[in-house]
């Protein structure tokens, strides 16, 4: 226990999630269908996501989690008052894009799906958690990808500006904090999930992703101008998956590799703050036939519109060496073990000093506000013969990692908050699936979509209430 404050007065605490994997009423009050939606769980999911082309229609012989999620659609009153219980200063959610323009490029907006939106913000405003929100989070409009190939078409631009028009104008007098695109940096991965792009039959599928990456670089400066337009005072951030990685060894070589291996996310944050590509890209683009069609007036927008903050999600480090492949596009990155960190049940590394290690990175290369807006252990919860769920492991991992943001405040990182993934339980993003669990609150849902989705807290829910009115103290 440091028995002293750690984090400022006005630090926002809090959690984060994402409109498909915890909303359901995937087709409510003319919701249209998101690419997730044609998303199934499981093994399938993965199959899915390598070869997207067969996959666009709903078939019913899958099932797809995210049409019913955990209900927060008929539950979000009960879900705020628990956040409410657990003293957060923020929320992070993301606004589901197909509830406000169904099919992605229609003129007028669907008022249903924005006077949800509205009851959300009402609900938060009682239990005075700030709203935080991401204006596309891995929730592109199917439509988008059948009428035009998803991000790959410039027309996407003026869809997505549309879009964001109608949510700085109905909700910019309620949120200060913005996000463009959550973790951008992830299409060069996940091109169907993070760029709506389906490249089953694309011989270079580097330039489509970068192509796409651009466009999406565009619509996000041009968001900026127009937020800093409609609503002075706002903020909007950059988001990126951030793990940063290590060289397995001081071989320079290794060194090398890894510096390469970051640079796969910091080109996505090194545009957004600094407004223009960085050179290290020209050799990357010329040794995999890359050409992009990049305007003056795309370099003008980008260079005169940078983000106020940089907000990333951190899970993991990783480790990497000159042996194993590292390229740009990272489709084929093979992980190194690292010796000195654990793993979590599904194999992601846990690393807390990462996370300072992370935050004095950022600061140091972008000198602008951070803020991490996703944090969190996904683990398998029993629930005990007494109905206790005492997930000691989860409180553990965020206790350190807690820690580690704390010392990097007196490294002197200068940072907005901290929302730990899916305060209640979600869908998984990575495999659809309901056991990956996160949550504070214990949701009675499995894999299948059964269970009867009443909400239990766990052991973590008093002690993340006190971690927030201790303001670290408890730590
Ligand atoms: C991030 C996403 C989230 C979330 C989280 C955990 O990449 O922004 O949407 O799901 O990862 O991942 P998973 O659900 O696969 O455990």
């Amino acid at each position: 226990m440091s028995q002293e404050a750690l984090f400022p007065k006005n630090f926002l605490f809090g959690g984060a999630l994402a409109g498909n994997q915890y909303e359901g009423g995937f087709d409510k009050d003319g919701k249209g269908l998101s690419i997730v939606d044609v998303e199934p769980a499981g093994p399938e999911r993965s199959q899915m996501l390598a070869h997207p082309k067969n996959y666009l229609n709903i078939r019913d012989d899958l099932y797809y989690p995210s049409h019913k999620a955990i209900e927060f659609y008929d539950h979000y009153k009960e879900d705020i008052r628990l956040f409410g219980e657990m003293h957060f200063s923020a929320l992070r959610i993301s606004v589901n894009w197909a509830r406000i323009f169904p099919n992605g490029d229609e003129e007028t907006p669907n008022e249903a799906g924005l006077e949800f939106y509205d009851q959300v913000f009402d609900e938060l405003e009682k239990y005075q958690i700030e709203p935080v929100v991401t204006i596309s989070h891995y929730e592109t409009p199917l439509g988008l990808v059948k009428k035009y190939g998803g991000w790959n078409n410039r027309k996407l631009i003026d869809f997505y500006l549309r879009y964001a028009e109608t949510l700085f104008k109905r909700y910019g007098s309620r949120v200060k904090y913005w996000m463009s695109f959550n973790e951008i940096n992830c299409i060069t991965g996940s091109p169907f999930i993070a760029g709506a792009l389906v490249l089953d039959d694309v011989p270079n599928k580097i330039q489509a992703i970068y192509q796409a990456s651009h466009y999406e670089l565009v619509a996000s400066a041009k968001a900026t101008k127009l937020l800093h337009k409609l609503v002075p005072g706002a903020q909007m951030g950059c988001m990126l998956a951030f793990s940063p990685f290590y060289a397995k060894t001081c071989r320079p070589e290794d060194q090398i590799a890894a510096l390469q291996q970051n640079r796969v996310t910091l080109f996505y944050g090194d545009v957004h703050s600094r407004g223009y590509y960085p050179t290290y890209m020209n050799r990357f683009f010329k040794e995999n036939n890359v050409e992009l069609e990049i305007t003056d007036e795309d370099r003008k927008v980008l260079k005169e519109n940078t983000v106020d903050y940089i907000s990333f999600s951190y899970y993991m480090s990783h480790t990497t060496d000159a042996d194993h492949k590292s390229k740009l596009a990272s489709e084929a990155f093979e992980p190194v073990k690292n010796p000195y960190i654990e793993e979590s049940d599904w194999g992601w590394p846990i690393d807390p000093v990462g996370l300072r290690y992370s935050l004095n990175l950022l600061y140091e290369r972008y000198q602008k506000p951070l803020f991490i807006v996703e944090n969190g252990l996904g683990a398998r919860d029993d629930i005990e013969s007494d109905g206790s769920i005492n997930d000691d492991y989860r409180i553990n991992y965020l206790n350190d990692h807690l820690v580690q943001v704390a010392e990097a405040i007196k490294d002197g990182v200068d940072l907005i908050g901290y929302t730990t993934w899916g305060p209640i339980d979600v869908v998984s993003a990575g495999t659809g699936e309901m056991e990956k669990r996160y949550g504070f609150i214990y949701v009675d849902r499995d894999n299948k979509g059964n269970g009867t989705l009443e909400r239990r807290k766990k052991k973590s829910f008093d002690w993340y209430r006190d971690v927030i009115d201790s303001k670290g103290a408890v730590l």
